[in-house]
């Protein structure tokens, strides 16, 4: 008798990503990962990604799926949509990442065996281990402010992440469902905080290993000022705010779940 290896499910964003979606599949398609779905979250782009999805649905029947929302709500609520499909469709690893080709697919496999082997909670595609990197076109100020922005993060709550803000992790589907994603409140990019927060608050390792991030592919930034506020303060209210997480933030951010992975 041979095992049904575990099934995963890569959760994907997007808003406006014609160009790039149909690029991603076939990237993850081609990985040599038995098992991988894709599961699009699509929140009504105007420029006709639901759509695309929506063929890419019709050639894979089998190992694409696509959740069309009605209006843009921002990243986080894509996210928790996105993952609560997947646990309800019996996941066993839900990968987040995002539609852009930020997030190189080369690196799935690897966060997969991190994740199955070394007993992981979670890993984190991570751009500031050792042997990780930021897209070279990035500008010297873009640079800074992604460093100072994990620097703040870590600072205030103590997560011992090397990449507090990354958006491209691979979670068991047991951590998920212990994380209370029904109470998650970031909206935006502070969703990946918060996430990474109630997972160590709650005791579990996330290992970090290595990517190399890359600028987008086609296709414009969502990244706004209301966003970027969200992103500021989401971290003080996770430390002292009032929700489940807050509390155990306040006495319990000591960051020491976390883990860098060895490799
Ligand atoms: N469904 C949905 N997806 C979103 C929303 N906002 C962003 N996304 C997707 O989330 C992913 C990340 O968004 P980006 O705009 O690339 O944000 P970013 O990576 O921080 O910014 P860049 O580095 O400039 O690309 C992409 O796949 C987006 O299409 C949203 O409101 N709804
Ligand atoms: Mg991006």
């Amino acid at each position: 008798m041979t095992a049904v290896p575990p099934k995963t499910v890569v959760v994907v964003p997007t808003y406006n990503e014609r160009d790039n979606l149909p690029v991603l599949a076939g990237l993850l398609a081609d990985l040599p990962v038995p098992n991988l779905h894709l599961l699009v979250v699509d929140d009504d782009s105007p420029d006709g990604t639901g759509e695309v999805a929506d063929k890419l649905v019709a050639g894979a029947p089998d190992t694409i799926g696509v959740l069309h929302r009605r209006t843009k709500d921002g990243l986080g609520r894509a996210y928790l949509a996105g993952m609560a499909r997947a646990l309800d469709e019996g996941a066993d690893v839900v990968v987040q990442m995002d539609a852009d080709l930020s997030h190189p697919a080369s690196a799935v496999p690897v966060m997969l065996d991190v994740l199955l082997t070394e007993n992981a909670a979670a890993v984190i595609g991570s751009r500031y281990v050792a042997g990780g990197s930021t897209a070279s076109e990035w500008p010297r100020s873009r640079r800074a402010l992604s460093a100072w922005a994990n620097a703040y993060v870590n600072a205030i709550l103590r997560l011992g992440l090397k990449d507090a803000t990354a958006g491209f992790k691979a979670w068991r589907a047991e951590t998920l469902r212990a994380l209370d994603l029904d109470s998650v409140r970031s909206n935006g990019y502070s969703f990946q905080v918060e996430m990474n927060h109630r997972a160590v608050t709650r005791g579990f390792a996330l290992l970090e290993v290595p990517i190399h991030f890359e600028e987008r592919g086609r296709g414009t930034s969502k990244m706004d000022l209301r966003v970027q506020l969200e992103s500021a303060l989401t971290p003080w209210r996770l430390r002292f705010g009032g929700g489940p997480a807050g509390r155990s933030g306040a006495d319990g951010g000591s960051g020491g779940a976390a883990r860098v992975s060895p490799r």
